[in-house]
């Protein structure tokens, strides 16, 4: 799609930090970094949301994420735990509307995100 921000970071169009890349999935560090390696995973195919997931999509990005997961935790070993936030629709504060799962690590005392 041509006027979305993720389908351009996907073609290089604007630049990101990779985390992890393959064919069907891309997963890159988000600007606002909530914590410390805050990441986005997203599918390659321009989805809106997930409400326009089938079960292959499903599949494709869900696999990936315990991988991704423990990319994040080698990478950062002072993480304690991960949330898993997956917006959808205006509505539930989706501001990007291709569709992405954040992966927002969390480093307990010092990590005052709630
Ligand atoms: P959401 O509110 O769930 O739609 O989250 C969208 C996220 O996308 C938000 O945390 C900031 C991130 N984001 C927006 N624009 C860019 C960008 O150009 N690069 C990167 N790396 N992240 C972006």
């Amino acid at each position: 799609m041509t006027d979305c921000i993720f389908c351009k970071i996907i073609e290089k169009e604007i630049p990101s930090y990779p985390v992890y890349e393959d064919d069907l999935v891309y997963a890159f560090l988000d600007i606002t970094q909530t914590t410390k390696g805050h990441t986005l995973v997203i599918p390659k195919k321009h989805v809106t949301d997930i409400f326009e997931y089938d079960e292959t999509l499903a599949s494709d990005v869900f696999t990936r994420i315990p991988k991704i997961a423990r990319a994040l935790e080698k990478a950062f070993p002072d993480m304690v735990g991960l949330n898993m936030v997956n917006n959808n629709k205006e509505a539930a504060y989706q501001s990007v509307f291709h569709s992405h799962v954040h992966l927002i690590p969390r480093y307990g005392k010092e990590d005052d995100f709630s």
